[in-house]
């Protein structure tokens, strides 16, 4: 007898919409046999990487912006063979974001400088086509006088009001609104709140069949 497979379910946000809280809370609600994987997950080699890109100082960041696109990519890509194993032993995989902050950020990086290309949806999507879609896929959408309120953002390079703005936008354009794995959810509200649709949803959404892979994102 072939076990059923797990659920691949994703949380994206901005900072400050409570989305590493509501990813840790769903973990627990769905149990022992539950794994969750945050991206950048900082502790590989190229997570090193990301994580010197995102803690420096440095100002020569915009030059190296097409690597480092390609590096949150192939980020995803090294756990990529992991999560799916983990889902064909019958594991449920929670992302505390993915591929829609890796156009979203990136995106907005190459428009916050005069002195280079902007990137484009096309291009920016194409190095994450092939990785395996989420089986239920939510966002949360805090306001900016909400996420004002919350405790301030920290020193990290994409922490800043203006860039956060930008990237709000660019998520609300590329959401695949019209799929049904996707939930848009109020992030305003309590963390119980949210905690309990997001468990409901995740409980009621259908036992996932064959592996979907993405073809095209945006
Ligand atoms: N980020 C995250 C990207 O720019 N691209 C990506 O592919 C991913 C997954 O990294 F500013 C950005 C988003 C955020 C930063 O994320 C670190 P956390 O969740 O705040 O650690
Ligand atoms: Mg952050």
């Amino acid at each position: 007898m072939s076990i059923n497979r797990g659920k691949l379910i994703l949380i994206e946000g901005l900072d400050r919409s409570g989305k590493s809280t509501q990813c840790d809370c769903l973990t627990a609600k769905l149990g022992a046999n539950t794994v969750l994987v945050k991206f950048p997950d900082r502790t590989t080699p190229i997570g090193h990487q990301i994580n010197a890109y995102l803690t420096s100082a440095s100002d020569a960041k915009n030059d190296s912006l097409e690597s480092m696109h390609l590096l949150f990519s192939a980020n995803r890509w090294e756990l990529a063979s992991t999560i799916k194993a983990h889902l064909t032993a019958g594991r449920d995989v929670v992302l505390d974001r993915y591929v829609y902050s890796g156009i979203a950020y990136s995106y907005v990086a190459s428009r916050a400088s005069s002195t280079r290309q902007p990137l484009s949806l096309d291009w920016l999507q194409v190095p994450d086509l092939g990785l395996l879609k989420p089986d239920v896929f939510f966002f949360l959408n805090v306001s900016e006088e909400e996420q004002v309120r919350r405790a301030g953002f920290g020193e990290e390079l994409y922490e800043k009001r203006e860039f956060q703005r930008s990237v709000a936008d660019i998520f609300h354009k590329i959401l695949p609104k019209g799929d049904e794995t996707f939930h848009l959810i109020d992030a305003d509200k309590s963390l119980d709140e949210i905690s309990s649709v997001i468990y409901e949803t995740v409980a009621a959404a259908p036992q996932p069949g064959d592996f979907q892979y993405y073809i095209k994102i945006v």
